[in-house]
């Protein structure tokens, strides 16, 4: 029955595909075309006919095959998979893909950058999207989600102004994909509702190693509705197997450079190689009477329910499982809502959330063209859909019958509204009252105690990053007045982490004293100040990357560096290994041909030195063997392997140096350190292949970077 259902989307999906292996070429009408090369002439060098409708049809669908791109979240990466329930939800929620253990429910899942273009590199500083299509016999259910669990802003009505903030300046559309310019931190600046957010934006969490190394957060209070009608409020978590991991700000920068298309790469080729992502789903449920326990509002959706207070329950896995077949049939036109609710979930209150609910179908109108972008294949439920909607542009659905309109009795009064007990969806009955007000509650007037967690939760390593963050962006900006007020809020956070800011940025740390120096009294932004709030939770172990799972070295990239005569055992003993750990393995030569190794066996480079780069790898490996290293070390190629290692060094990454690879050694920046570095490891160490394996899947000796940074 499961395995049924695991499959029902992909079926579908199946059913309307097609392929064009065997088939002969035709035009749009279905008739065979026998010249593809030359348009029809009067003559062979006169005028094109304007009877020639194989040109006509080829060029006119050709100028019409863009569409506009997402509003935000343009830049995505697809793909397909399945969630599968391993702990009943049943006492909290009806919904029946979480509460009938063991199911599996095929879905589709869409990760993304924020503020770029649809061709922006992946690697930006930028929220990531993690967008959820669950494809329920209920009906779809989408979890638009992020991988932060808080947002910028309080109230949907700001959320085209925070857009515009960050994205490319409107008169000269400088710069794409980045939040370091003048309006961004205009913006942000004057709203310290966002400093929490901020926080996160400016933390490592902003650069992640990979999209399958990456938290999701429904960000938003949910609410469970079980059998008996009872609520609960939910917020949804998604932990991923691999753990969560980041690179550094400056391999970021030079990822974007020598491969823009770093995660959609990882996704895609982790996927082919059936390293199957996974994450948990868990969730953090509070019984409705609960509901004003915390010390700020579980609507408020800048803040978190600290794990400490509401532990995080694991009840299910999402694996991706298949790259899709078509990226613009499934990953583009993929249209997310979180209104597409099953029975069992209902919204809460949240004024971000409730200005959501508006915005998804809306912008997809535009988007894709038509109200009738839920029977695109990739969005069509597969349960089938039955109502008295008709017609609009590209209708696909052939409804037999007379009847459009209910009630009817031409048609039997089909088709019938559904009873709750028959899955019909009743949104849950919660007493409301109060005055028509446009205001902001009070209990939302917090803005800086859970920003103070999240920067006291990092480890010395992640403040310094995030120092060095906002250092970075703020340089960027060129109105002084930005960069003081920015300080300004900074200090509310934490007066060090202020402090370094204004010293890097050449201001005078005894002139911030905003609010009151850069905005008028009667400012409503003064008003909206935070209250001075001590959180109930002062750290918080699950906020540092620091404490993520540091166990695995599955499918993390290994560069192997090595010229001919390189030791064919050491290279295919260490690659087995890594291998079997689930690595995988590179091989990067001076020129594409083949290697051939000591013993006559020859490896194949995926990549030559100049064709890749360090920031590509998680690790490198310096082969065995004098006449492979006499060969690196030829002036043409010892400064391109320098540059690796020294890089990588920089970068904090295990390096292993083999048996005779000592000039190497001396010659790079890692002969510079004078204390120990368990990421540095070499042949005449004991078990050396074992530790290469632990500093591997430890990801970074983060804590090391001062002195390494040092050297470089
Ligand atoms: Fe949004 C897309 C996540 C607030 C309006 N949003 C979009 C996507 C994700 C999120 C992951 C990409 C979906 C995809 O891959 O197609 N958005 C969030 C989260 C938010 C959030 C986690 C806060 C908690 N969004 C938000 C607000 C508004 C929007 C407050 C408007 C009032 N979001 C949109 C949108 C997009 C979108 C304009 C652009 C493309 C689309 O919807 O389909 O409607």
């Amino acid at each position: 029955m499961e395995k049924e259902n695991q499959n029902k989307k992909l079926e579908q999906l199946d059913s309307l595909s097609t392929s064009n292996e065997n088939e002969k070429l035709t035009t749009n009408q279905g008739l065979k075309i026998n010249n593809n090369q030359d348009s029809l002439k009067a003559g062979d060098r006169g005028p094109t006919l304007l009877e020639d409708f194989i040109l006509r049809e080829k060029i006119t669908h050709f100028d019409h095959e863009r569409i506009p791109e997402r509003i935000v979240h343009a830049r995505g990466s697809g793909a397909h998979g399945v969630f599968k329930l391993t702990k009943s939800l049943e006492k909290y929620t009806k919904a029946r893909f979480l509460s009938e253990l063991g199911k599996e429910t095929p879905v589709f899942v869409r990760f993304s950058t924020v503020a770029g273009s649809r061709g922006s590199t992946d690697l930006a500083r930028d929220v990531r999207g993690f967008a959820i299509k669950f494809y329920t016999e209920e009906g779809n259910y989408d979890l638009v989600a992020n991988n932060m669990p808080v947002f910028f802003i309080q109230d949907a009505i700001k959320f085209p102004d925070l857009v515009h903030a960050v994205k490319p300046e409107p008169d000269n559309e400088i710069p794409q994909a980045a939040s370091a310019h003048d309006t961004f931190w205009d913006f942000i600046s004057l709203m310290p509702e966002s400093m929490h957010m901020i926080m996160w934006l400016m933390s490592d969490r902003a650069i992640p190693r990979s999209f399958r190394m990456m938290e999701g957060f429904g960000v938003h209070s949910f609410k469970f509705i079980n059998e008996e009608g009872e609520a609960h409020f939910v917020k949804f978590h998604l932990k991923p197997k691999l753990g969560v991991h980041s690179v550094a700000w400056d391999e970021a920068q030079k990822i974007s450079g020598v491969d823009p298309d770093f995660h959609r790469r990882d996704l895609w080729e982790a996927i082919e190689n059936g390293a199957f992502p996974e994450w948990d789903l868990g969730v953090q449920i509070v019984p409705e009477e609960d509901e004003h326990k915390f010390d700020f509002d579980l609507l408020d959706p800048t803040k978190i329910i600290p794990e400490e207070e509401v532990p995080v329950e694991l009840v299910g896995t999402l694996t991706l499982n298949k790259n899709p077949d078509n990226f613009f049939a499934e990953t583009e036109q993929i249209a997310f809502h979180p209104g597409h609710l099953v029975p069992g979930i209902d919204f809460s209150n949240d004024p971000l959330l409730q200005g959501r609910l508006f915005s998804y179908t809306d912008t997809q109108l535009s988007r894709l063209g038509s109200p009738n972008f839920h029977e695109i294949p990739i969005n069509r439920s597969i349960s089938t859909v039955h109502n008295n909607q008709r017609d609009g542009h590209m209708r696909q659905q052939i409804v037999k019958g007379k009847v459009s309109y209910e009630p009817n009795s031409i048609g039997n009064g089909c088709p019938f509204q559904a009873m709750m007990q028959e899955g019909g969806f009743a949104s849950h009955q919660e007493k409301v009252s109060g005055s028509k007000v446009r205001e902001r509650s009070k209990s939302f007037v917090d803005h800086y105690s859970q920003a103070k967690l999240f920067y006291n939760s990092q480890s010395t390593p992640e403040k310094m990053h995030l120092q060095n963050a906002l250092i970075f962006e703020l340089s960027k900006v060129t109105i002084p007045e930005i960069r003081e007020r920015m300080v300004g809020q900074l200090a509310f956070i934490d007066m060090f982490l202020a402090w370094r800011v204004a010293e890097k940025l050449g201001l005078e740390v005894k002139k911030l004293d905003w609010p009151n120096q850069s905005l008028p009294a009667d400012s409503n932004i003064i008003e909206l100040q935070s209250e001075e709030r001590e959180p109930h939770t002062k750290i918080s172990e699950a906020l540092s990357m620091q404490n993520t799972v540091k166990d695995t070295i599955k499918s993390r990239k290994i560069g192997f560096i090595m010229g001919n005569g390189a030791d064919a055992e050491a290279i295919t003993t260490l690659k087995n290994k890594l291998e079997e750990a689930g690595a995988v393995v590179e091989i990067i030569a001076p020129s594409l041909a083949p290697v051939k190794t000591n013993d006559g066996t020859v490896f194949i480079p995926k990549h030559s030195l100049t064709s890749t780069a360090s920031v590509c790898f998680d690790a490198l490996y310096i082969a065995s063997g004098e006449s492979s290293v006499q060969e690196l070390l030829i002036p043409e190629n010892k400064h391109l392997v320098l540059h690796f290692i020294n890089e990588a060094y920089k970068h904090c990454k295990a390096i292993y140096f083999g048996a005779e690879t000592d000039m190497l050694y001396k010659s790079s920046n890692v002969s510079l350190r004078k204390h120990e570095d368990p990421a540095i490891i070499n042949i005449r160490e004991n078990n050396p292949d074992d530790q290469f394996i632990d500093a591997i899947s430890k990801h970074r000796v983060w804590d090391l970077e001062l002195e390494r940074n040092t050297h470089a």
